[in-house]
């Protein structure tokens, strides 16, 4: 029988792990010949609605990189169907929505995630990984911030313009807006929780491109809203953003007991500025797969030497990009495991 391999937990104990844990960001994408032949025949929503492909496109990154955890397969967006929010996925640019959120009407048709019965794929996909899985599953929600941003903008946006100006200008939307999704998103990670997942991550992929200040006023209690919903589950919870180093403290502070850092951070200066209960994860730059393998292999060795202690896991600061090779990823999976006494 194979073992339930548990380095991921350990590192939310403290523990010496019998390896250092590693997972990828997006581990399951485009930059696989087996996800592109997937995707052929399905479409990225069509994926996500039917669990057993859902589960084999999860398990396969797991294989292939030797990973120390997985991640269901799915999508920030996909809970949405449930709230009444219309979304695509379209080729080559992301989530789009036909009718962006702007008006008090708006409000009245997103609905609050209150049942499951539009998205129990998730559920059923959950649970076939966790019969099947021999590592950690980690289940994910986007965070009320970037999903707002879709939501507001009608799709990927560069500045944030609506977003920012329903939120410094119409606080009733923004408040309900923002509340609505907070609520829907602890529920929905709850929902994961309770089908097997072991631990969650929380994306809030854009919201550092608000100041300190913003965010404490107009983010913060919204994440302490989403956290509380995950109150009674004892299991790594970890928040994840780019460009997010002058906001550690605040999302420490929220609720979280793993902090995500892109590229940019410094596990030294986050480890003395977030002290030593919460869990660092990240962050070499996925720009460093493209690179040769002695500068990858020397920027590994950098954020070995700065992680100090065992409250630690291995991943890039975001996601694999679609150019990226497998061979590179499973050579840098297999590098950091020999790291490992
Ligand atoms: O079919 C495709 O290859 C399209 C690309 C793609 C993929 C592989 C999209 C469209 N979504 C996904 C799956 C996905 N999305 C996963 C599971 C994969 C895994 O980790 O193994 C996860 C965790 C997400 C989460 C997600 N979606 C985030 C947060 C994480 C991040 O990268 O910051 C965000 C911001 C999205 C929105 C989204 N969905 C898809 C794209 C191209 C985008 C980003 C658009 C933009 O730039 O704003």
């Amino acid at each position: 029988m194979i073992e339930f391999n548990s380095s991921f937990l350990e590192a939310f104990k403290g523990n010496k792990p019998n390896r250092i844990p590693v997972w990828f960001m997006r581990q399951a994408g485009r930059y696989q010949p087996e996800y592109r032949e997937i995707r052929k025949s399905y479409s990225l929503v069509e994926i996500c609605k039917n669990p057993r492909i859902c589960a084999d496109v999860t398990l396969l990154p797991v294989k292939q990189l030797d990973a120390d955890a997985a991640i269901l397969f799915s999508d920030i967006m996909i809970p949405l169907i449930q709230m009444n929010i219309d979304f695509e996925i379209k080729e080559g640019i992301g989530p789009v929505i036909a009718n962006p959120f702007a008006t008090t009407n708006d409000l009245d048709s997103v609905h609050e995630i209150e049942s499951f019965e539009k998205i129990e794929f998730v559920g059923e996909a959950t649970r076939i990984l966790k019969s099947e899985l021999t590592v950690p599953l980690i289940g994910f929600c986007g965070a009320p911030f970037t999903l707002a941003s879709y939501i507001i903008e009608g799709g990927p946006s560069k500045n944030y313009y609506k977003t920012k100006a329903m939120m410094y200008n119409q606080p009733f939307l923004w408040e309900s807006l923002m509340k609505r999704l907070a609520i829907s998103m602890g529920r929905y990670l709850r929902y994961q929780l309770e089908n097997g997942a072991s631990a969650i991550q929380i994306f809030d992929s854009w919201v550092g491109s608000l100041s300190v200040s913003d965010y404490k006023t107009y983010i913060y209690p919204y994440m302490q809203l989403l956290f509380e919903e995950l109150q009674s589950f004892d299991v790594p919870k970890i928040l994840f953003g780019v460009n997010c180093n002058h906001l550690l403290r605040l999302q420490k502070e929220s609720g979280a007991n793993g902090i995500g850092l892109d590229w940019r951070g410094n596990f030294k200066e986050a480890r003395q500025l977030l002290g030593l209960e919460i869990t660092l994860q990240g962050n070499l730059d996925p720009a460093l797969l493209l690179a040769d393998w002695h500068i990858i292999e020397k920027q590994i060795d950098r954020i070995l030497e700065e992680k100090q202690d065992h409250r630690f896991i291995f991943n890039l600061g975001h996601g694999i990009m679609p150019q990226a090779s497998i061979d590179t990823l499973r050579k840098i999976s297999d590098y950091v495991h020999s790291k490992s006494n």
